[in-house]
């Protein structure tokens, strides 16, 4: 690797090198990581401005993608620049990340003053890859005005991503009162922004469920939240948001524990790899995947028969 070609091309903002760095930091391998440790070392010498820090969340299908290729247009034509990170749901089951058109963010990938790249996900942390932290990095280096990270909200996907943005946006489905009182207690506690989508089909629903979202955040929280109908196909719905999101600002407070979880996230994901990795080396006629389908055979093994996860046994 190339690191001052990578460092002057992220500087500019340049597309590929952004995908080169961001390839080199979801490495899982160990053989990577000293360089993507030195050119996380070399950014951070450039002292450049903090940029904010956006995670948009929410049910699988609510409308994030849609919403975000909407409102990241909106943004660019006022002038500003932006980079997206997807975390892709579906690339766990198919073990890579999957390409752009994917995301559905079509419009705001073609715009020069966006960068849109779907990120893996491997299934550890809700869903969020511990790299998350040094590819928002290499983006504020990179010195966009906004950085947004979509992830499903599944729950658990949440509370990873509050300890690495600024604000966390949820994005809620419109629906009747029955259907709220499902909504996870936990998933509005970690939210600071509320969004009600797809308020174009029913924006009287899309009403009734604001006022109910208003007043359970008041209870749950003991303070009022923002909450706003959106609509990714009608922008005309969206003009609260959109003046409210220039209001949006770095916190400083979350800044200071950011680095503390970046560094446990990371930790426990690499101490993983190197054992797989250890593994995979260790174990004679294996191929690279020799520890997933080791472990794959033994789920199933255990599947069919009354031995315990923990007792000693042999697959042969
Ligand atoms: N009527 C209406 N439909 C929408 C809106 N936003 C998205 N949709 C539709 O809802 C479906 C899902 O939209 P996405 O933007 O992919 O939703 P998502 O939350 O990003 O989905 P995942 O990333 O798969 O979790 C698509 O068929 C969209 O066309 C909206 O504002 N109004
Ligand atoms: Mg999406």
């Amino acid at each position: 690797v190339n690191l001052d070609r990578m460092v002057e091309g992220i500087l500019k903002r340049d597309p590929l090198a952004l995908g080169k760095a961001i390839t080199l930091l979801e490495s899982d391998a160990p053989t990577h990581w000293p360089d993507g440790d030195q050119l996380l070392e070399r950014l951070q010498k450039l002292n450049s401005n903090e940029t904010l820090r956006l995670g948009f969340s929410g049910p699988p299908g609510v409308g994030k993608s849609t919403f975000l290729d909407t409102f990241g247009s909106w943004w660019v034509n006022q002038g500003f620049s932006i980079a997206v990170v997807a975390v892709d749901p579906s690339s766990d089951k198919s073990g890579g990340s999957i390409l752009g058109d994917k995301t559905r963010m079509s419009r705001l990938a073609k715009s020069p003053m966006a960068f849109v790249r779907p990120s893996a996900n491997r299934g550890r942390l809700g869903g969020v890859h511990a790299s998350l932290p040094s590819v928002l990095m290499v983006l504020e280096k990179a010195n966009f005005d906004l950085v947004v990270v979509e992830t499903v909200g599944v729950g658990q996907s949440e509370v990873a991503i509050h300890s690495m943005v600024d604000q966390l946006i949820l994005l809620m489905q419109p629906g009747s009162g029955d259907d709220l009182q499902g909504i996870k207690k936990g998933l509005l506690e970690y939210g600071d922004v509320f969004l009600v989508g797809k308020s174009d089909m029913s924006p009287q629903q899309a009403n009734l469920t604001r006022q109910y979202l208003l007043s359970s955040i008041k209870i749950l929280k003991g303070r009022d939240c923002p909450v706003f109908p959106i609509s990714g196909l009608v922008p005309e719905h969206n003009q609260s948001f959109y003046d409210y999101s220039k209001s949006l600002k770095i916190d400083p407070e979350r800044r200071k524990t950011m680095k503390a979880q970046w560094f446990q996230h990371l930790l426990e994901s690499r101490v993983l790899s190197l054992l797989r990795s250890e593994f995979d080396s260790a174990s004679t006629g294996g191929g690279p995947k020799r520890w997933n389908q080791t472990l794959r055979n033994y789920k199933e093994r255990l599947g069919a028969s009354d031995v315990l996860p923990f007792t000693k046994c042999s697959l042969d």
